[in-house]
């Protein structure tokens, strides 16, 4: 451990905490991560944790035959919530098998066909909000209304749910609590709890008991719903038995899997989508690049097709450039399955582990060169991909326990950074000023977007 660097100024109780900010350590981490290297420990009351973000370290870390997902900070303290749901139980626990077998098939490529018309609808319902925000002549609030789309798109996909965010001026309160207790987890990281406030405690709880709530009465509509079966998430939740074991979930986990695929769902989504925006708003020629390729690829089409999707090339370029330098899930978090030496040089016990870093390792000049904090979706053309080492893009994590949403998540940014191209010029507000906010998850906060409509049909 002595090998690796630390903040120069350790308080003998408290550790590094001088100048820690509470409501963004991650960007604290960041900037720690600047001065001390591609590996670095911080200590905050009596813990010790190591960071990694250097491309060779990260990919070592990637190895699954000596690493594996470790359920630490901020995910454990998500345990309260959502327990041994998929995202945060541990590797042991049968219930992960269990939900990863019978769920997998719910993000096929027929599934995922499946839910293309629905996530058309939703975008539907969206640019509608934007057209009479634009008659209003008022810019439009874009993570608040990417979480509406985001929200909708999940819960509609997913539980055949509406939330009906679209008619409400203020987030729906499944948002609000769910919100609360991304905060709360992410405070209890750099407050220990004996230190929080009785009252937050007390929030989270109410927090966790309307979560609850709005699902079991999900569910409950779900199981005395008469009819054919949805062939939808929760329909393989509630009915599916594993193609093997012919196990079923539990009711608690089904519970645990609907609040985790609700949350984990739209949350990263939405601020995938908000950081996009915010991009094209202010690279002009990355926007006229991407509306050009929707018009030719697109054409005249009325609607977008399934297979009309994944041809836009460059607008998932922007989406890839986006999570590169904002990845929304920013750090996960590896641990040793035996002894072994990370990199060659730092021995880790069994069980050790280490968070990585993802915007740094997106940013470590040896995988993205000097210029790493620049904007260039070019970066992601298919030679310039080829060249660079394998584990240096991980905005989905890696190994088995990687996202299960990836495909999901691509498809729908991508269908609706098309549609919103096709149809409004985005004029960025000359003042705003790039400013993150952390609650587990990172989005542009107070981002909006003046829009003009096209002159087209669409
Ligand atoms: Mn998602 C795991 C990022 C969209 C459901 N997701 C992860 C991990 C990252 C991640 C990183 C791994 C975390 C870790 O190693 O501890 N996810 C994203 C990002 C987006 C995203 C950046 C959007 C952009 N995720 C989605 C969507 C869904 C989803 C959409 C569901 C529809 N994610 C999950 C689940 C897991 C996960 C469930 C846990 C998987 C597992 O452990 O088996």
């Amino acid at each position: 451990l002595h090998r690796i660097p630390h903040p120069p100024y350790r308080l003998p109780l408290l550790g590094d905490v001088l100048g820690a900010s509470r409501t963004r350590p991650l960007q604290d981490s960041l900037r720690h991560a600047r001065r001390l290297g591609p590996i670095f420990r911080r200590k905050a009351f009596g813990r010790e944790f190591v960071f990694v973000w250097g491309a060779g370290l990260t990919a070592d870390l990637a190895d699954e035959s000596r690493f594996a997902k470790h359920v630490g900070l901020g995910i454990a303290n998500l345990r309260p919530v959502v327990g041994d749901g998929l995202f945060t139980a541990y590797n042991h626990e049968p219930n992960w098998q269990l939900a990863h077998d019978v769920l997998a098939p719910g993000f096929s490529r027929e599934a995922m066909a499946g839910y293309h018309p629905m996530m058309l609808a939703v975008a539907d319902r969206l640019m509608d909000r934007w057209d009479r925000e634009l008659a209003a002549g008022r810019a439009v609030d874009v993570p608040g209304d990417m979480t509406r789309l985001t929200l909708e798109t999940i819960a509609r996909t997913g539980f055949g749910h509406d939330f009906g965010s679209f008619e409400r001026g203020r987030p729906h309160p499944f948002v609000t609590a769910m919100v609360g207790t991304l905060t709360y987890a992410q405070r209890l990281n750099t407050v220990p709890s004996p230190f929080l406030l009785r009252r937050a405690a007390h929030r989270n709880d109410a927090d966790i008991a309307y979560l609850n709530r709005t699902v079991d009465d999900l569910v409950r509509a779900r199981r005395t719903a008469s009819g054919d079966r949805a062939g939808d998430l929760l329909d393989r939740m509630l009915e599916t038995a594993h193609p093997e074991t012919g196990e079923r979930l539990s009711a608690e986990n089904v519970r645990r899997q609907v609040i985790t695929f609700l949350v984990a769902g739209h949350e990263t989504t939405s601020g995938a989508l908000s950081f996009a925006l915010h991009y094209l708003s202010r690279h002009p020629e990355a926007a006229a690049r991407a509306r050009a390729e929707v018009d030719r690829v697109w054409g005249d089409a009325a609607v977008p097709g399934y297979d009309q999707v994944a041809r836009l090339r460059y607008v998932r370029r922007v989406l890839d450039e986006s999570l590169r330098l904002w990845p929304t899930a920013p750090a996960f978090a590896r641990e040793a399955r035996e002894d072994t030496v990370l990199g060659g040089v730092h021995p880790m016990r069994r069980g050790a582990w280490a968070l990585v870093l993802t915007p740094m390792l997106h940013r470590d000049p040896e995988a993205w060169g000097t210029d790493a904090e620049r904007f260039d979706p070019d970066r992601f053309e298919p030679g310039a991909v080829r060249t660079r080492p394998a584990h240096t893009f991980k905005p989905f994590g890696t190994g088995a326990r990687a996202c299960i949403g990836r495909q999901f998540a691509l498809h729908e940014a991508t269908l609706v950074l098309g549609l919103l191209l096709r149809r409004y010029e985005l004029h960025a507000d000359p003042a705003y000023r790039l400013r993150v906010t952390e609650r587990l998850t990172v989005l542009p906060e107070g981002l909006r977007l003046h829009l003009e409509r096209r002159r087209t049909s669409h």
